[in-house]
């Protein structure tokens, strides 16, 4: 449950930090969950001889380390969504009893009730990200599942059908998330303003000319804290300086019926105050609907619009 005070901040700022977002024994159990997961695909790249055996006898943050010096992607198979693009029919993605739970953790779905209401759909946007020192990691890689976020609104990564959807992005915090370690950063009150124009380079982003980065603010938040966030704030994610792993999950959520902005990818109601039985509280079936989405999308020469920006606004050139 949200305070007055915390729904008041939220619809003044754009955002929200919750110091406890998570129940507790969600947080173990996915970190347990990942680091079973991360271990079985080292036992596999240890078997095709792809990496040195002694990786089996290291930490979940050593691996990480080791993989990202490596020629091998941890990246995907731990993803929970597929690519934008480039998928296939074997393209691997993690679709964990311990993920699926923390979808449905009732303190997070809590909070988002107070904000949007009681009618809530998981919304298919949604990603790991666990990122390793940026020293560490290879010159050319700019994926911002792996190394920072460039300026962004969530909305303009939808589809224009769902410009006018109630919809939060819950940003959860699995490791400690401080400026050092690459801590979300947001312009607050810049919800407020209309859609910026966003420009498709290495990432889509806001080109900085646009945007009062003196306001931008550092957003640090302790494991098992989230931020949960309105699709039009202005946010980017720092450079991880540190020495250490920081990871994330990006969940969003949207009132159920609204369209999501990413039609081809599987949503479901995780929460109806109207109709407790159109829940879905299976993980094997959630799994089932993106397996089922992989083998119909991922096909060769089926190209998919993921959003409605290509470069061709003036601030791009
Ligand atoms: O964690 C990050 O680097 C950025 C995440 C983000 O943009 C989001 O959660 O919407
Ligand atoms: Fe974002």
């Amino acid at each position: 449950m949200l305070s007055t005070q915390q729904i008041n901040d939220f619809e003044a700022q754009g955002y929200l930090v919750l110091e406890q977002a998570l129940t507790p024994k969600t947080l173990d159990a996915v970190i347990a969950e990942y680091t079973e997961l991360l271990q079985s695909l080292c036992q596999s790249w240890v078997d095709q001889g792809l990496i040195d055996r002694s990786i089996l006898q290291r930490s979940f943050v050593e691996q990480i380390k080791i993989i990202t010096t490596s020629e091998l992607d941890y990246f995907q198979p731990m993803d929970i969504s597929l690519p934008l693009g480039q998928c296939q029919p074997d393209t691997p993605i993690h679709l964990g009893q311990a993920v699926f739970d923390m979808m449905r953790d009732p303190q997070l779905l809590a909070a988002v009730n107070c904000l949007i209401g009681p009618e809530i759909t998981s919304n298919p946007i949604q990603h790991v990200r666990i990122k390793p020192p940026l020293k560490m990691v290879d010159g050319e890689e700019n994926r911002a599942h792996i190394v920072r976020t460039d300026w962004h609104q969530d909305r303009a990564v939808a589809l224009e059908q769902a410009d006018k959807t109630r919809m939060v992005t819950t940003w959860i915090a699995i490791t400690d998330a401080t400026p050092d370690n690459g801590c979300l950063q947001v312009i607050p009150g810049s919800h407020r303003q209309a859609m910026l124009p966003h420009c498709p380079s290495s990432q889509l982003g806001i080109p900085e000319s646009l945007l009062d980065l003196d306001k931008a603010t550092p957003l640090p938040v302790k494991a098992g804290g989230a931020i949960i966030f309105h699709p039009l704030t202005v946010h980017c994610s720092l450079d991880n300086t540190s020495d250490h792993v920081r990871w994330s999950f990006d969940l969003r959520y949207n009132v159920t019926g609204d369209p999501t902005g990413r039609p081809k990818f599987p949503d479901f109601i995780v929460k109806s105050a109207a109709n407790p039985a159109a829940e879905l509280t299976s993980a094997d079936a959630w799994a089932r609907l993106w397996i089922k989405t992989r083998s119909n999308l991922c096909l060769p020469q089926e190209p998919t619009a993921f959003h409605r920006w290509d470069g061709s606004h003036e601030v791009c050139a």
